[in-house]
């Protein structure tokens, strides 16, 4: 007896220096085969139980079933102890980090047309212009006719037209025909208008010329306005939003819409007048046409010019971005190529 006794108490020390050797749960499975499975040495301890007398065998199925419920216990607790550390490793190999660098998004921000298009307003803005919306769908009328371009004037050729399918309406070529709108409802009050807005046209398209891009147009009109306080805005403008210095030029030019009119010319800011394929190699980029209003357009619009007099300009928008942002191919900015998005 105390010897199958003794047998017992060994295993059980045997198994529990053996169960603190398992590392993992597939380690405890194996160590829980060894010695409390069906085959394992436990039971095999017990085999000879059987020849055991009546009086013997109750007292080591007790001794065996105390070294089964220890060995049980140690088991649970051990399984605990590396259920424990693999969670413990799971989560440091997998843990978030807080203090890494976060994942930079993509801000969405103003479109250079835009951003060009609201300095310009601001700066005019500033001096007291006001600023007035005209249509983009426009009629043959308002576009050419009260512009001083009646049916067949040849002055027409100098906008290649997109015509819609209805007789006698277009997408607006510029944005004069706004002048015309402005001084019919504001007639006989003095105007100080800027009409900023999209203009389209049958072109080509380059490095200088898009078939869609924004002008700003701008309209004065009142009493004794003359040619003088024409220039002077122009240069106002020009010196905030080119900087102070950059060279103007005044050309004279023809639209049928002024008399006198002139094209104004900014030194080109790419190549610092030397010459380049954005300025055609003349060193000057046109930034406007502008021009006395000539007075059919003011009696087109409700003005005695025998009493009124007023100035108008038209710039691009995309041609004066070009400019201060030392972009050399205007399609870039409807392209929607997003890293040049990203860098202006
Ligand atoms: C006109 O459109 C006249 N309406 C301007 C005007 C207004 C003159 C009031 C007198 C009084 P022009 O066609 O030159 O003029 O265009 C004016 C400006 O628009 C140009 O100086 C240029 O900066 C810009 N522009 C013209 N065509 C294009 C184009 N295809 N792509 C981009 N910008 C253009």
């Amino acid at each position: 007896m105390s010897e199958l006794v003794k047998k017992l108490e060994a295993l059980q020390v045997e198994a529990e220096a053996m169960l603190t050797k398992a590392q993992s749960s597939a380690e405890t499975e194996a160590w829980f085969r060894d010695y409390l499975g069906r085959k394992g040495a436990l039971t095999n301890a017990l085999q000879g139980i059987g020849s055991l007398s009546a009086e013997e065998r109750p007292l080591i199925g007790k001794v065996a079933n105390q070294v089964k419920v220890a060995l049980t216990t140690a088991l649970e607790a051990r399984q605990q102890e590396i259920a424990n550390a693999e969670m413990e490793a799971a989560l440091s190999a997998e843990g978030v980090d807080v203090t890494l660098p976060g994942r930079p998004q993509n801000v969405g921000k103003i479109h250079p047309s835009n951003a060009a298009l609201r300095q310009i307003n601001n700066i005019f803005m500033q001096m007291g212009f006001q600023v007035y919306d005209a249509p983009e769908v426009e009629t043959d009328e308002y576009n050419f006719g009260l512009l001083n371009m009646p049916d067949g004037h040849p002055a027409r050729d100098m906008w290649d037209t997109f015509y819609t399918t209805t007789p006698g309406v277009l997408l607006r070529t510029h944005t004069s025909p706004g002048q015309i709108h402005a001084m019919r409802e504001y007639c006989p009050q003095p105007i100080r208008v800027i009409l900023p807005g999209k203009c389209f046209r049958y072109e080509d398209v380059t490095a200088r010329s898009e078939m869609m891009f924004h002008q700003v147009e701008g309209l004065v009109v009142g009493k004794n306005i003359t040619f003088s306080d024409l220039k002077g805005t122009v240069v106002a403008f020009a010196n905030q939003m080119f900087g102070e210095g950059r060279k103007l030029r005044f050309r004279k030019s023809y639209f049928p819409f002024t008399e006198p009119s002139v094209e104004v010319d900014v030194d080109c800011v790419l190549c610092e007048g030397k010459g380049c394929r954005v300025c055609k190699y003349t060193g000057w980029l046109e930034i406007m046409g502008a021009g006395m209003v000539n007075p059919t357009v003011l009696h087109n619009g409700g003005y005695d010019p025998a009493v009124y007099s007023g100035y108008a300009f038209g710039m691009g928008v995309e041609r004066s971005a070009m400019l201060k942002l030392g972009v050399d191919d205007i399609r870039y900015f409807f392209s929607n190529d997003i890293r040049f998005l990203e860098r202006v």
